[in-house]
C-alpha cells in the first residue's frame, strides 16, 4: 500500500476499527476515509453503492459489524444474521463493482465447530457443528470468508479473511449484558470495589476456556497481513494461550484490587467449552502479537477508567 493510497476502514469508531485506524496513521497514512453508521447505514444497499462510487476507495478493511457477548448474540440472533449480512453482502459486493484493489475481511473465532479439536486449525471450518447460543453470528462470518472466495474464484480479486480470537482493548463495549467477558469483568470487579458489594457473579460454570487478544495487536496483524497475504482462505489471529474463565476473573480482580468473593451463576450459558487458535500460520507468515493478557488488562482498565467513570 501507498501512503497516500485511498483506504476505507468500515467501522473505524469501533473497537477493531479504531485499533486499525490509529495503526495506519501511526504507519503515516494520509488518505484514509470512515464514516459514522449515522453517515452511513452499511446495511443499506443504496447508500453504500452511493458511498462507494462516490470515494472509489482502493483499499478496504471491513471490520464493521454488529458484535457482542454470549448473551447478546443468543438474544438478538435475527439481527446479528441480518445485520451482519447485510453490512458485508454490500461492502464486498460494491468493493468488486468498483475494482477496489484489496479487501480484508474480519471475521471470529466462533466459525470453528463447537467441539473442534483443540487448538483451531484453519481446515477445520465447517467440519462439524456450531455453538448453539451464537450460531446465527457464526453462520454471517462464514458466509463472508465464503464470498471473499467466491470473489476471488470467479472474478479474480484480491479479497482476504483474517478470523481473529476473543478481543479486548480500547473502545470496548462495557455494556453489563451485551459485552463480552473480559470488559463485563472488569466493570463488575471495579464497581463492586468501588460500593463495597462482598461478592462478583461469574456468568457460567468458570471453566470454559477462552484465548484473549488486545485489539491494537489485531490491528499490528491486519496491517501486516494487508501487505502479506494474498490467498484465499483466511488466517487465524490470536496469541496461542488460554486460561479458564475462572482464572481470567482471578487475574481482573487482582488488578482491579477487589478484595471479596466470586459466585458463579450456573443459570447463565458457558458456550463452546475450549475455542484456542492455532496460530501456526499466522507466524509462519512472520506475525506474533506483542500484548501479553495482565498488561493488556491494565491497559483496558485505564481506558475504562478514563471513559466510563
Ligand atoms: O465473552 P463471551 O460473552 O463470549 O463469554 P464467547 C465467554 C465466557 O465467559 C462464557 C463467561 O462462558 C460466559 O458465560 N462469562 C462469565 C461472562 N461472566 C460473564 C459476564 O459477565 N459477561 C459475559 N459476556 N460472559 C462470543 C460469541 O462467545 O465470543 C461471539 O458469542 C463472538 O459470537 C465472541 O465469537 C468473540 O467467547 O462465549
Amino acid at each position: 500500500m501507498e501512503k497516500n493510497a485511498k483506504i476505507y476502514v468500515a467501522g473505524h469508531r469501533g473497537m477493531v476499527g479504531s485499533a486499525i485506524y490509529r495503526k495506519l496513521i501511526k504507519e503515516g497514512f494520509s488518505n484514509i476515509i470512515t464514516r459514522t453508521s449515522a453517515e452511513l447505514d452499511l446495511r443499506d444497499q443504496q447508500s453504500v453503492k452511493d458511498f462507494f462510487e462516490a470515494e472509489k476507495p482502493e483499499y478496504v478493511f471491513l471490520a464493521a459489524a454488529k458484535v457482542g457477548g454470549i448473551v447478546a448474540n443468543n438474544t438478538y440472533r435475527a439481527d446479528f444474521l441480518y445485520e451482519n449480512l447485510c453490512i458485508q453482502n454490500n461492502v464486498i459486493h460494491q468493493a468488486y463493482q468498483n475494482s477496489v484493489t484489496k479487501l480484508m475481511f474480519l471475521g471470529s473465532s466462533c466459525i470453528y465447530p463447537k467441539l473442534a479439536p483443540q487448538p483451531l486449525k484453519e481446515e477445520y471450518l465447517l467440519t462439524g457443528l456450531l455453538e448453539e447460543t451464537n450460531e446465527p453470528y457464526a453462520i454471517a462470518k462464514i458466509a463472508g470468508i465464503k464470498m471473499a472466495d467466491a470473489y476471488r474464484d470467479q472474478y479474480a480479486c484480491n479479497f482476504i479473511s483474517v478470523m481473529p480470537t476473543n478481543l479486548y482493548g480500547y473502545n470496548d463495549n462495557y455494556h453489563p449484558q451485551n459485552s463480552h467477558v473480559l470488559p463485563a469483568l472488569i466493570r463488575k470487579f471495579h464497581e463492586a470495589k468501588v460500593n463495597g458489594t462482598p461478592e462478583v457473579t461469574i456468568w457460567g460454570s468458570g471453566s470454559p476456556m477462552r484465548e484473549f487478544l488486545f485489539a491494537d495487536d489485531l490491528a499490528e496483524a491486519c496491517y501486516f497481513l494487508m501487505q502479506n497475504y494474498n490467498d484465499a482462505g483466511f488466517v487465524n489471529v490470536g496469541t496461542g494461550t488460554d486460561l479458564t474463565i475462572k482464572d481470567l476473573a482471578l487475574l481482573i480482580k487482582r488488578i482491579i484490587g477487589f478484595e471479596g468473593t466470586l459466585t458463579f451463576d450456573s443459570s447463565k450459558p458457558d458456550g463452546t467449552p475450549r475455542k484456542l487458535m492455532d496460530v501456526s500460520k499466522l507466524h509462519e507468515l512472520g506475525w506474533k502479537h506483542q500484548i501479553e493478557l495482565e498488561e493488556g488488562i491494565k491497559l483496558a482498565y485505564q481506558d475504562f477508567l478514563e471513559k466510563h467513570v
